[in-house]
């Protein structure tokens, strides 16, 4: 098994325990190439993550490969049309980060309206004893949540907002039988009807820039973004430049399009909140993202059918 990057010491010490783990970064990326020559008719699979995927050199610099099991649910960084080529499988973490990804949004959302982080910094720095009150902010109840893509991820955002009283309404290709959920057939229309805007949708040829300048001005100098998605769902240098000129009320971030360089012309802005990719970063998640690909990889030698398939 080959790791590219070490992601989690859990799953790092299962490999071991039970494989021989080759671990990419142990190599200077500029031996990489020969590494991978010497060890291909050993590297049966790879295991990538969000931030460092498997392209098609790595594919075709390993003709063992047999499996590439993604320690994410979002596997927009595998070179999923090689592996079908070559009858490679590929698995992914589904369903055990939904929670902790959904919570994140709602909290996100929150905490970009009421001001968490900046009320935590006005305490911190003295402002509150010498200045007097925070400022007021802005409810978060009630508001109309708009949701791009109703998936897994994007459906335990909308039960949870349903507890604040949150109108949902949502877009995606094809409109679902959801009786409480208002679909709305295009983007730019799903922002001009909500206050908070949610990215939920995995990211692919159809989803790249999906929130562009358009969608921003519908959402508006009221409305908020969070993505929770990736950052290339997002035009970002649009996206600063509407925060910047107030044209979009906020934004809460996870992910960015050149992670971990989050755009230093946001660092200064009272309307964002940044968090630094940790949708699914708890302990319980990460350790039963291991557990998955483990029994993925294991279903994999034992010939029995792959517990989370992708291709
Ligand atoms: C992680 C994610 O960042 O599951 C995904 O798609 O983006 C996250 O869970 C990650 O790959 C774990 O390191």
């Amino acid at each position: 098994v080959l790791l590219v990057a070490p992601m989690n010491a859990y799953l790092e010490q299962e490999l071991d325990r039970r494989c021989r783990l080759f671990r990419l970064w142990e190599t200077p990326p500029d031996r990489r190439a020969d590494f991978l020559r010497a060890n291909a008719a050993s590297i049966r699979a790879v295991v990538p993550y969000a931030a460092l995927g498997v392209d098609a050199a790595m594919i075709d610099a390993l003709p063992a490969l047999e499996i590439v099991a993604s320690f994410s649910v979002g596997i927009d960084r595998v070179d999923l049309a090689r592996c079908r080529e070559r009858g490679i499988r590929v698995t992914n973490t589904p369903d055990v980060l939904t929670d902790d990804v959904a919570d994140l949004a709602v909290g996100l959302a929150i905490a970009t309206l009421r001001k968490i982080p900046q009320a935590d910094r006005y305490v911190r720095a003295g402002l509150w004893k010498n200045k007097g009150d925070f400022t007021l902010t802005t409810r978060f109840s009630g508001k109309r949540v708009g949701i791009i893509g109703l998936g897994r991820i994007g459906l335990a955002v909308a039960k949870r907002v349903e507890a604040f009283d949150c109108p949902v309404n949502y877009y995606q290709r094809t409109k679902q039988a959801y009786p409480n959920y208002t679909y709305y057939p295009s983007v730019v229309e799903l922002a001009a009807n909500s206050d908070v805007l949610v990215v939920a949708c995995p990211l692919n040829e159809h989803t790249r820039h999906i929130v562009n300048r358009e969608v921003m001005e519908a959402l508006g100098p009221k409305g908020v973004l969070i993505n929770i998605g990736r950052g290339p769902h997002v035009d970002e240098a649009a996206l600063v430049a509407a925060l910047v000129d107030g044209r979009l009320g906020g934004a809460g971030l996870d992910v960015f399009e050149d992670e971990p360089n989050a755009p230093e012309a946001l660092f200064a802005l009272d309307n964002v909140v940044l968090v630094p990719h940790v949708g699914s970063a708890t302990h319980e998640t990460r350790a039963a993202m291991a557990d998955l690909l483990l029994g993925n990889l294991e279903a994999h030698v034992a010939g029995k059918p792959l517990l989370t398939q992708v291709v």
